[in-house]
């Protein structure tokens, strides 16, 4: 099929004012009656021909203005309705659909879920309930009617605020009906009918709204929820205060579910969640789980202004709305726990997941301007980089002009469906800064490159800075050009503290914010009074990589005085980063590998310094993971190297840090209360790191202190860390733990994925069997994507040596798994195979491997739209 793209497109020919949905409920077949206010905007529009899209639906009947349409006036295909002849004024058209939500497999659309009868529209399953112009652009104000089984679906609930509910005389059914008053995108709508269990509160917003506040779950789960309650009240009081930005409706429903293809959905006023962003419990939910509840819970609470208030023209600006929500999410986050902790953590993600993106064949801009299947376009270019990019947006601008930049977007855009453009513009306006290169960001895809050399020229008391920038060639784009990055910096003095300068010559330098506009420019510091340790891309000012001639014994100064704890935790891992690279050539000659004894100064003066919060210093103490290094690498990737390089430097580093990494956890020891709260879980995950470093060293002493961790530990954080630690070391006890850790859990679904993940990601030669023998396992499920993620996800995404197997067994499994889950999900078949991008930098013997089990997956037949464009961009 023709792709789509930016350069095409054009405002929607038809308006649609309003919708009106009935929905007679039942498994395989509801009958879904839409009846839309529809008129023409064009000439063009006038002569009659309307097209409304469709996704594997079937027409029962069609009414225009209240008659039905006589055959000869339209075609009706599962994907396409065509009449040829409305009438130039407005009318009402009535489109009466069957769906089968018992079938639906691919969980877009309208499907069940545990017996519950849920929606996905975004991006494209509204299509899929009924005939619609069913694109972003288009707006309308829906009234939604539920009638079910009272049996069935004792709930019933839709967008908006409830407007009547009762009982249909002399029959076992009952209705509800639902308005939602704001305009909005088909994507935006949703409804839930089930029996759930649910928690209820209230929150009152600035202006004195009352606002009831509720959460649906499983029964039974209902205790769980009170986390994600709390969080969803501390957001709405958050986006008050720091955005102006108030709830709009009676209502607010989060409604959990099993089965879901991504996180958690937006949907105006009734927010549908995979579960595992909402349940939460000491026992069942690690640290890393609450934290993740807190901040999805805000990410789709914020989307009600910038996603749903303020809606995207077309998918191309996806980034519109999720890299602005994902700022503001992390914001949040920051706000309620620690700021440097956070940001250190959002970073290893965005270099995780981001960078390799960007440094492969599915590289793309945070703003694609073309594509073959928009739901491969949820990507962390569009969201993590677009958070970058608003991040950089207020490093240029500063808080108070970026909040007036904010406040002009909402106010100028508020019920539209807006752009770029549109969004770059009301900062430019509201400030008067030309931000017409920065907007590159959005278009031009890749990871920059800034490489930056210092002199300092003592008889003249001056430090000249050099920064360089460059960005690589990606798909589709060969010629590249310079953009605006805010360089965050300080020059720190022979004391550990800034510097102070007395001018400087040669570019824009705005408070601690070097603006680097081109390729290459030199900055020259007067009055500089000694030797400085340049400290540069502070709290990672930019999504760049930094090249910089730093010697290890400066690196170690600024690991011990940088006043930015971002920096502190980046010279460390700069400083392992380099010994983990010297470590895998020598892996791979054979030689010896070395230390540098910088590394184990620096990693024990972070852990004996006890002004730093526990947090960041087991930030600190976690070096790079294979996939890291890998990255750093760039081609030629041997895993197994990899792997004995980090395992042999974990030895080092546990072995040079000694006793004081068992006396650091003691001091830890002996805390048995739960608090999800940051402090107490940044102690958790000190006293859990450390446990790991400990048994880097696999002595009996530390192998029984693990078990006892485990055995002891009164809480999920604590008994998956120790299970981790004991199985990634593939301790010879790790089954019997595995056992008894599945056992304890059984009936535990959310915890059984914590359970699948462990036993995947073991880097041990009999793990590939052992994934094959659990997809037949009573605990997994071949229908549930977290099921699916857990198990088949994080062997080829995570268990670095075992995926990439020199015998090509990984690739093979996960071809053989993709071709057959692609004919009942597609979505998460795509999502899994993003797990080949990186298949050019292996050595020969896997890249070769990689590419036949890609070209077999390629040659099948049938593959959906989403499998066959992740696999031919990847091979192309
Ligand atoms: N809009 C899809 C899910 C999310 O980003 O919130
Ligand atoms: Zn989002």
């Amino acid at each position: 099929a023709a792709p789509f793209r930016l350069e095409d497109y054009r405002a929607p020919a038809f308006t649609i004012d309003t919708v009106a949905l009935d929905f007679q409920l039942d498994p395989p077949a509801t009958r879904v009656t839409a009846t839309l206010s529809i008129r023409a905007n064009t000439e063009e529009a006038r002569k009659g021909r309307l097209e409304l899209i469709g996704d594997e639906i079937v027409l029962k009947g069609l009414k225009l203005d209240g008659v039905a349409v006589p055959a000869s006036h339209y075609i009706a295909t599962p994907s396409l309705l065509t009449l040829t002849d409305v009438p130039k004024g407005p009318f009402t058209l009535e489109i009466e659909t069957i769906v089968d939500p018992a079938a639906n497999t691919k969980l877009m659309g309208l499907y069940r879920t545990s017996g519950t009868y849920c929606t996905q529209c975004e991006a494209e399953g509204f299509r899929r309930i009924t005939y619609f112009l069913d694109r972003p652009d288009v707006l309308a104000v829906y009234t939604t009617r539920l009638e079910a089984e009272k049996s069935d679906a004792p709930i019933l609930l839709a967008n908006g605020n409830p407007v009547e509910s009762g009982d249909i005389p002399g029959t076992d059914r009952h209705f509800a009906i639902w308005h939602d008053p704001f305009p909005k995108p088909s994507y935006l709508f949703a409804m839930v009918a089930g029996d759930l269990g649910v928690i209820t509160d209230r929150f009152t917003t600035m202006s004195g709204r009352d606002v009831e506040l509720r959460i649906y779950c499983e029964h039974g789960k209902e205790a769980r929820c009170t986390y994600a309650m709390d969080a969803l009240k501390r957001s709405m009081k958050w986006d008050e205060d720091v955005f102006g930005l108030e709830y709009d409706l009676d209502i607010f429903v989060i409604v959990a579910v099993s089965d879901f293809n991504m996180g958690a959905m937006e949907n105006k006023g009734l927010n549908v969640f995979n579960d595992k962003y909402v349940l939460a419990d000491p026992d069942a939910a690690t640290d890393a789980d609450y934290a993740n509840v807190e901040g999805v819970i805000a990410h789709e609470y914020f989307h009600n202004w910038t996603g749903n208030r303020i809606t995207c023209r077309d998918w191309f600006q996806l980034c519109l709305k999720e890299g602005l929500t994902v700022f503001r999410d992390q914001e949040f986050s920051s706000d309620m726990r620690s700021r440097a902790v956070k940001r250190i953590a959002d970073v290893r993600t965005l270099q995780a997941r981001q960078f390799p993106e960007d440094g492969g064949p599915l590289a793309h801009p945070v703003r694609p301007e073309i594509y073959h299947e928009i739901s491969n376009f949820y990507t962390p270019t569009v969201y993590e980089k677009g958070a970058e990019v608003v991040r950089m947006l207020k490093s240029i601008l500063g808080p108070d002009d970026f909040r007036k930049g904010m406040d002009l977007y909402v106010k100028r855009h508020d019920g539209d469906a807006a752009t770029i453009e549109d969004f770059l513009a009301s900062f430019a306006d509201a400030t008067g800064v030309d931000l017409s290169q920065f907007k590159l960001w959005y278009s031009q895809a890749g990871t920059p490159q800034i490489v930056a050399r210092g002199a300092y020229d003592e008889a003249a008391k001056s430090y000249k800075l050099t920064l360089t920038q460059s960005l690589a060639a990606t798909p589709g784009q060969s010629q590249k050009r310079p953009m605006h990055m805010p360089i965050r910096f300080g020059l720190i003095g022979p004391n550990g503290d800034d510097m102070d300068y007395a001018s400087v010559s040669g570019g824009r330098v705005d408070r601690d914010i070097i603006h680097l506009t081109e390729a290459s420019q030199t900055l020259v510091f007067e009055g500089v009074g000694g030797r400085p340790v340049p400290s540069l891309l502070r709290g990672f000012s930019a999504p760049v990589r930094l090249a910089i001639d730093i010697s290890a014994s400066d690196l170690l100064f600024q690991a011990r005085t940088d006043t930015d704890p971002f920096n502190r935790w980046q010279a460390v891992q700069t400083l392992a980063m380099r010994n983990l690279v010297a470590g895998t050539a020598e892996q791979i000659a054979g030689r010896a590998p070395k230390v540098e004894p910088a590394l184990i100064d620096a990693l024990g003066g972070v852990l004996d310094n006890d002004t730093l919060e526990p947090a960041f210093r087991a930030q600190v103490l976690q070096l790079p993971s294979e996939a890291d290094i890998a990255r750093e690498l760039g081609q030629d990737v041997d895993p197994e190297a990899i792997a004995a390089a980090r395992t042999a430097l974990r030895l080092a580093i546990s072995t040079g840090l000694g006793d004081r990494l068992e006396r650091h956890y003691a001091r830890l020891s002996g805390e048995t209360d739960f608090h999800p709260d940051a402090t107490s879980a940044g102690r958790r995950a000190l006293r859990n790191t450390l446990l790991d470093l400990r048994l880097a060293r696999r002595s009996p002493d530390a192998i029984a202190a693990a078990l006892t961790h485990f055995e002891a530990a009164t809480n999920m954080t604590d008994r998956l860390a120790a299970l981790a630690t004991i199985t990634q070391a593939a301790l010879p006890e790790r089954r019997a733990v595995l056992d008894a850790f599945h056992d304890r859990y059984a009936n535990d679904a959310l915890v059984l994925d914590k359970w699948l993940t462990l036993e995947a990601t073991v880097p041990a030669p009999d793990t590939l069997d052992r994934v094959k023998a659990l997809l037949k396992h009573p605990s997994y499920s071949p229908n549930n994507p977290n099921r699916v993620r857990a198990l088949v996800g994080s062997f080829a995404g995570a268990n670095q040596t075992q995926f990439n197997r020199a015998d090509g067994a990984g690739y093979d499994f996960l071809a053989d798994f993709a071709l057959d889950l692609d004919k009942r999900n597609p979505q998460t078949t795509a999502r899994l195979l993003v797990s080949f991008r990186s298949w050019r930098a292996l050595e020969p013997v896997r890249r070769a491997r990689a590419e036949a089990a890609l070209r077999r997956i390629a040659a099948a037949k049938d593959l959906s739209p989403d499998t066959l464009d992740i696999v031919t961009r990847t091979l192309a």
